[in-house]
Parts: C-alpha cells; structure tokens; sequence
C-alpha cells in the first residue's frame, strides 16, 4: 500500500470537546488508526493515552531481557514504503528500548503527538443513543464527546498480579513485569525470586541471574522454550530485505500467522524417523517461532504434536546438567504451542548456573509470601526482590477495565460475564460506532502483531469512509451476526490442539474467575482477512447501518 497522502489535517492541539473520533491507547495501534483517519480522511481525531509516552504495551513491558519474538524487519508497519525503507534494525528480535526508538519515530515522523494526550486514563465510556455520541470520561474527570470511538488498549496491557496472602507483608522490593520501573532494578547482589515461566519470566531469568547474587524461579506449568538465535542484523540481509520488502509484505499478508514463511506442507507422521529428526535438528538451529511450522500438522494432530514434545524434552535434557532439574523443566502437561510458546537465549543454560535454582511450585505450590519472601508447602526462599512475571488478563481485560456502557446504559463487564461476544473481534452488538482493534473473536495474538493491527485500522478506516461517503452516521454488529461469529471461534478453536493448554491466557484461565473461553480466532489470519473482505464488499454484511 503507498503511503497515505494527507489531503488535510483536522486535529488541533489542545482541543477538547467534541471530535469525530477519539483512539484509546497510543501503542501500535493506536499510532497507526490516528494517522489512518486524521491524515487518509481528514477527521478529527484525539488518542488518549495513560503512558507519558507512545508505545503501549513496549512502553510498561520494560523487564530486563524484553525482546520481540517476531523477526524485527517484520515486526514494524508495512503501510509506508519509506518508513521501512529508511529504518534500519540492528538484531535479528528488537529489543524493548529498539521497538520504542522505532515507535517515537513513527510518532515524529507522522507528526502524530500533536493529537495524542499523554498520562490521560480513559476510566469510562458511555453511549448517548438520542445524539450518537460516546461520552469518555477521564480519571482527571474531564469529559470528551466523539462520534467513533476506538479502543487500540492491546491485548496484553492489564497486568495480572496473582492474589497470594501475605504480599502486603513482604519487606523487600515487588515488581510485575508489565508494569516496570522506568530507572530499572539493580540486581547486584540481591536474592531474587521470579514467578511464572512463560515468555516473559524465560526472557527475564538469564538476565536477572546474569547480576543477582541469587535468582529463584518458581515454576508452575513447564513451558516449551526454542533457541532464538539472536544476533545482530547483518547489512546484506536488510539490504535484501529491503529490496524485497513488497514481496516479503505480501507473503505476510497471505499466511497464518503474519509471518514471511509458510507452514510446511509435511505431516509429522508421514516422514520416517531419521528425516523428522534432521528437519527438527534443522529447524532447532535455525531458531525461533518458526519451529511450529516444521510440519503442518502440529496443531492439530496430537500424535504429530507429541513428537515436538519429544524433541523438545530430549534437546532440554542434553542442556541442563542436574536430571531431576531436566525433569521438572520437562514435566510438560500441555501439547507443544497450545500455549503461546517461548523462544529464549540461554534459559536452559541458566539452570546450569550455580546462582539459580528451580522450584516446582506445581508439586509444592506456594502458601504465601512472608516478610521474608516466599514460602511454598515444602519451602522457605528467603528473597530482596519478587519479580512477578504473571502475565496479563489477556485481550478482555484492558477493555473490562474501562468501564464501556452501551445502547441503553448496558455494561460491557454484564454482557460478557460469560465470556467476550463480537462480531469479527472488531465491533460488539449494543455498542454503536464503537471499534474494538484486535479484540476478542479476532486472530490477534496468534498472529505477528503489527499485521493483525494494519488490517483492522485499514478496515475501520474504510468502513467510516464507506459511511461517510453515504452520509451514514452509525453503525452496529448485529445480535445475530456476533452469535454465528462466536460459533465460528469455537469452531476454529476446536479443530485445533489450542483449547487443550488448561491454564493458558487464550482461554482465560490463568485469571481466577474469568469465563473459560477461547478468545483468540485460531482460522489463520489470511483467511480472517477474507472473511472481513467479504463483509465489506457486500456492504458491511451482519452490521446494521444507519442515517
Ligand atoms: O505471561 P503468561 P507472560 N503462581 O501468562 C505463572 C506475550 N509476550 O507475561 O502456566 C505461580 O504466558 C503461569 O503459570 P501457569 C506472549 O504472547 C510476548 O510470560 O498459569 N505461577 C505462567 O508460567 C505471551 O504469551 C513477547 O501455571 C503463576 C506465568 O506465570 C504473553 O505476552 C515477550 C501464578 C505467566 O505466563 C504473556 O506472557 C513476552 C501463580 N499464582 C511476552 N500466576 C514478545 O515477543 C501465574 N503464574 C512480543
């Protein structure tokens, strides 16, 4: 796509009151949808942002170690030429301070902070039915009017600090990853404690034990980790990279999981032993997601699934050194991927280290934290610092905390108490004009994030043209419409191993309380992409539009 011409520039700064549109969140997203409608259409537009800066979930996500897992050159926006073409990145994965470098620029380089508010917590959204209007309050009290509003809160921006009796108590220093102190946390010489081993606590652990005198990992559910193979960008691969860019661009596009390489077309039970072996081996070296793709049919066959878990046991077991530490890190009780699965630098290899230990807290689950630090049923860890890398109340959680009220002052939070109900994850029945990017019910985080993003703002962008075009001033999914959508979730859902990860966060279930029910759309990206097309070109098909 070339990049937007702007025909003119509506927002102004400082201007409060009624706009066309307001944006919550200046991350990815949100970055991307003001340019979209402020510069492509010429609306006026306000993101309201609770940072004090731009970058959304990079801008809290600053734990020592944080990296993307997604290949740098396509983790970045696709919709200008010259921004991709004019950015160079330095490794292979960006690392946290990278992506905000790269995310200021975007903000600069679009002029987009004249029409972004910084530290302004949206705590409520209403909808006024008689003057179709959204009614956004602030935590300063102010109140904002716009006809669309927006959300781009991210899918993993609420961070989910478990409910452990006795933390109150705790002497030392607690940190959640998602929320980490700007100035940072020295760790020289400190007894540390880090709970959670999914992606982020198997990218936190080799850097914080790399300086701690001492660093405890408690693990509850054994996770999956892949090499990533991290290295810094050599010139002639972005030099190719750019040379190609529009192809790499369009493969994106058309695949899965908005990554440049296709699944393979192999099944895992098909190939003799030796050759699954040597593509495994391969794709081991090679590094990073991309093992999911070795064969086709990992995510759905459970047979062909296990002989990942195989592998991926046998690699942990020649790492680490201690075998009754290998057992506990291979103690696996999912399927392989049916959890958002890690790739690390050197997490295994920290276990070797004899400033580390791991503590199976599945076995021996904690009891509570002390004055002292943590006590599990069989166990006293005397700790300076708790680092709680616990995860999100992933995808409804930063929408519930809004507070967001529909047609007749109906809440969000009631509506959904048995789990998120949309119409392709991006509008909700009973809430006009309202635009949820990357929602519940779409492909999201199973996709490479910033391509999921640009197809929903491309699409929101459209359909406000579309209406304004006709002189439409609303637009609603329909009841019926959401219903057949949440069907089709489940369904994609169900033809794969995903719901079979009991504590995953794409089910909700790592939030004590929360609906069960899988939230992500698992039917592949390319084909969302289709499904929205052909939603639009039928002239936005299951939404009621109206003067
Ligand atoms: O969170 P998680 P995360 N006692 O929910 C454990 C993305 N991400 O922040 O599995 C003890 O995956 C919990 O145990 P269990 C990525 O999409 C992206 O690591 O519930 N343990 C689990 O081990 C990822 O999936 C990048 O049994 C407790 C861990 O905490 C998502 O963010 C980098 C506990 C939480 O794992 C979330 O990852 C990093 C308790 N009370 C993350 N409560 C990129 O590459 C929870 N746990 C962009």
């Amino acid at each position: 796509m070339p990049d937007f011409i702007p025909e003119r520039s509506a927002s102004s700064p400082g201007r409060t009151g009624d706009w066309d549109a307001l944006i919550i969140g200046a991350g990815f997203s949100g970055l991307y949808q003001l340019h979209s409608l402020r510069d492509r259409l010429g609306l006026s537009v306000q993101v309201l942002e609770a940072g004090d800066g731009v970058g959304g979930t990079w801008y809290w996500n600053r734990y020592p170690g944080a990296r993307c897992d997604s290949e740098s050159y396509c983790y970045s926006y696709s919709f200008s030429d010259e921004l991709q073409q004019e950015w160079n990145w330095s490794e292979r994965y960006p690392e946290q301070p990278e992506i905000m470098r790269y995310l200021n620029h975007v903000a600069d380089r679009f002029d987009l902070r004249r029409d972004i508010r910084f530290g302004v917590r949206v705590t409520e959204a209403r909808y006024d039915e008689a003057a179709n209007r959204w009614h956004v309050t602030t935590e300063a009290g102010e109140q904002l009017t716009a006809k669309f509003l927006i959300t781009a809160v991210g899918c993993l921006s609420s961070a989910n600090v478990p409910d452990i009796p006795g933390l109150e108590s705790f002497t030392g220093r607690w940190y959640h990853t998602g929320q980490w102190p700007h100035d940072g946390v020295d760790f020289t010489g400190k007894r540390v404690g880090l709970v959670g081993t999914g992606s982020t606590g198997i990218q936190a652990t080799p850097v914080i034990a790399a300086t701690a005198a001492h660093l405890t990992v408690f693990q509850r559910t054994p996770n999956f980790s892949v090499p990533a193979r991290n290295g810094p960008m050599a010139d002639e691969f972005q030099r190719e990279v750019k040379a190609n860019y529009g192809e790499i661009r369009r493969k994106m596009r058309a695949t899965t999981n908005g990554h440049p390489y296709s699944i393979s077309g192999r099944s895992a039970l098909e190939v003799a032993a030796e050759e699954r072996q040597a593509l495994y081996e391969a794709a081991w070296e090679q590094g990073g997601l991309q093992f999911r793709a070795t064969f086709q049919d990992l995510l759905v066959n459970k047979a062909a699934n296990d002989t990942a878990v195989e592998f991926i046991r046998s690699k942990i077991r020649q790492v680490v050194k201690d075998p009754a530490v290998a057992d506990t890190l291979t103690a696996f009780d999912h399927p392989y991927a049916a959890k958002r699965p890690p790739i690390d630098t050197e997490y295994f290899e920290t276990f070797n280290r004899d400033n580390a230990t791991l503590v199976d807290v599945r076995t021996s689950p904690i009891e509570r934290i002390t004055p002292q630090g943590i006590r599990t049923r069989d166990g006293e860890y005397d700790l300076d610092i708790i680092v709680f890398a616990t995860g999100f109340d992933a995808m409804t959680g930063p929408l519930m905390r809004i507070g967001i009220h529909g047609r007749d002052g109906r809440s969000m939070k009631d509506m959904w108490n048995a789990g998120p109900r949309t119409y392709l994850g991006l509008q909700v029945a009973g809430f006009p004009n309202l635009f949820t990017i990357t929602g519940p019910g779409s492909p999201s985080v199973l996709c490479n994030m910033p391509v999921a993003i640009e197809q929903h703002v491309d699409w929101i962008t459209d359909c406000i043209a579309y209406m304004r075009e006709r002189g439409l001033e609303r637009i609603e999914a329909t009841a019926d419409a959401a219903d057949k959508w949440v069907e089709h979730v489940n369904e994609a859902a169900d033809a794969t191993l995903l719901p079979l990860a009991a504590s995953s966060w794409y089910l909700g279930a790592n939030v004590p309380g929360k609906p069960r029910v899988f939230m992500p759309y698992a039917g592949g990206m390319a084909r969302y992409r289709d499904i929205c097309n052909d939603v639009a070109t039928k002239g936005y098909e299951g939404f009621s539009l109206g003067g």
